[in-house]
């Protein structure tokens, strides 16, 4: 039978933790066909927790699942890890600042980036869910500095799908239907969720759907969509980033389709005018195991004042941890 691929995953005991799991037991993580062994890390309070769900997972009897350990420490936990999801953050809390926010998460992300540097497999791939996702995951990044830049990557395909169901909506159609839409810049409430070349059943959307809807309806609600879930469900999303999760690393190492892209953070190289080395949103494909940013793609003045103002937000959260000495 194939070696299985080792998933470690943080904030195992947590809400998105629960969901994730389960659908990665299941081998919807990585396809049908690879068996995978969870490794996962708790902070020791919640340890506890996460070998209760590792009871659970073992009573699922997944034919893929080849074993579950338990860890709080992390340099064990990310110990030959193939694929890492950090989904154990820092919340913020109240009358938290937010230097104190990202302070509390460098804690958390600079031992994590350590230890993937230490210890995880040649092949590892890292994605930060745990918000402020695309800092932690500058932070990781920057602590991880013998693994390449492009194995750390933080998830924007909640936003990316929170999009398409929208638009599926509006226009009355499947998201099947829906092809290249793109969340540009940070996972926050300045995300650009951008339809320029977003087509339907291969005609434009831009034209299908009225101005007014998409910039004061469309791009407001997909931004600010955690917390109309938050109000509605008394708690912020847990399935739907989860599954989102499992689309992002699935794409990864699967590939995306021919003919469309999605949207994942990446380390920036530069392309669409946002600085190298920050972890930003772009519209992405996925080949050999390799993210690439879609390129040659016409950006009108709305769209740029939008994906600047969220670089700039990316730009003043990579100063603030830089202050803080944890990049
Ligand atoms: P929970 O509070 O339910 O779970 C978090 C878990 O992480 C807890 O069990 C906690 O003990 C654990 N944890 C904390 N520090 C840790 C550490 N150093 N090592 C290992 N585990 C640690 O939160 P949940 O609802 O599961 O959300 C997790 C994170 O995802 C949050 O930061 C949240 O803001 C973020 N989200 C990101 C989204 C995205 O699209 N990128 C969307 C959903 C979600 O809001």
């Amino acid at each position: 039978a194939e070696t299985p691929v080792n998933v470690t995953v943080t904030g195992a005991a947590g809400q998105i933790g629960y969901a994730l799991l389960f659908r990665i037991a299941s081998g919807q993580l990585l396809g049908a066909q690879t068996p995978v062994r969870l490794r996962l890390l708790e902070i020791p309070a919640a340890v506890r927790a996460a070998e209760g769900t590792a009871l659970e997972l073992q009573d699922g009897a997944f034919p893929l699942l080849s074993g579950v350990d338990v860890f709080d420490n992390p340099k064990a936990a990310f110990d030959g890890a193939n694929v890492a999801l950090l989904v154990g953050a820092r919340p913020r809390t109240k009358g938290m600042e937010r230097g104190d926010l990202l302070e509390a998460n460098g804690g958390i992300f600079k031992p994590q980036g350590e230890a993937i540097n230490a210890g995880a497999a040649a092949d590892i791939k890292v994605l930060v869910v745990g918000n402020p996702a695309n800092t932690n995951a500058l932070i990781a990044q920057s602590h991880a500095p013998d693994v390449p830049a492009d194995r750390f990557t933080a998830m924007t395909r909640l936003d990316h799908n929170r999009a398409l169901a929208q638009l599926a909506g509006k226009l009355g159609v499947s998201v099947s239907a829906l092809k290249k839409v793109t969340i540009w810049g940070n996972h926050s409430a300045t995300q650009y969720p951008d339809v320029s070349h977003a087509l339907v059943e291969g005609r434009s959307v831009a034209e299908a759907v009225d101005r007014g809807w998409l910039v004061d309806e469309f791009i407001p609600r997909v931004a600010k969509r955690g917390a109309e879930i938050i109000e509605v469900r008394g708690a912020s999303s847990a399935a739907s980033a989860a599954s989102a999760a499992i689309d992002h690393v699935y794409d990864w190492v699967n590939g995306t389709p021919e003919g469309d892209w999605t949207s994942a953070a990446i380390v920036s190289d530069g392309s669409y005018g946002v600085p190298a080395g920050l972890v930003s949103s772009f519209p992405v494909t996925s080949a050999g195991g390799k993210w690439e940013i879609v390129q040659g793609l016409e950006v009108d003045e709305f769209s740029r004042g939008r994906i600047d103002a969220s670089v700039a937000e990316l730009t003043e959260e990579r100063d603030a941890v830089q202050r803080l000495g944890l990049i």
